[in-house]
């Protein structure tokens, strides 16, 4: 499960304009929220993101890195295993496969 992305594109959608929010979020939209993300997250510029910068992004009290986030199981989610879950998200989230998560199937 790639939690971490999809917290991501939660974190993302809150401040879209209702109208932009309605018509949905292309691959565009999709990468530029992961990767703003990322850059906020990634307190120490390592482009990798540890547990505890991963509980601070999230302003949870735990959190951990999960399976799909880290592929080589070194405990962090470096930038390209960051990519990778996002595009597995991507697909996932895109039911219809039209390249554009409506605000249906962000729900
Ligand atoms: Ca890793
Ligand atoms: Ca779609």
């Amino acid at each position: 499960m790639a939690l971490l992305l999809l917290a991501a594109v939660v974190v993302a959608l809150t401040p879209v304009p209702a109208s932009a929010q309605s018509a949905g979020m292309d691959r565009a939209d999709f990468d530029s929220a992961r990767d703003s993300f990322f850059s906020s997250a990634d307190r120490n510029g390592d482009f990798a993101l540890s547990g505890a910068e991963l509980m601070n992004a999230m302003g949870a009290t735990d959190a951990q890195i999960f399976d799909g986030d880290d592929a080589d199981g070194d405990g962090l989610c470096s930038y390209s295993e960051y990519l990778d879950s996002g595009d597995q998200l991507f697909h996932q989230l895109d039911e219809d496969g039209d390249g554009t998560l409506s605000s249906q199937e962000l729900q």
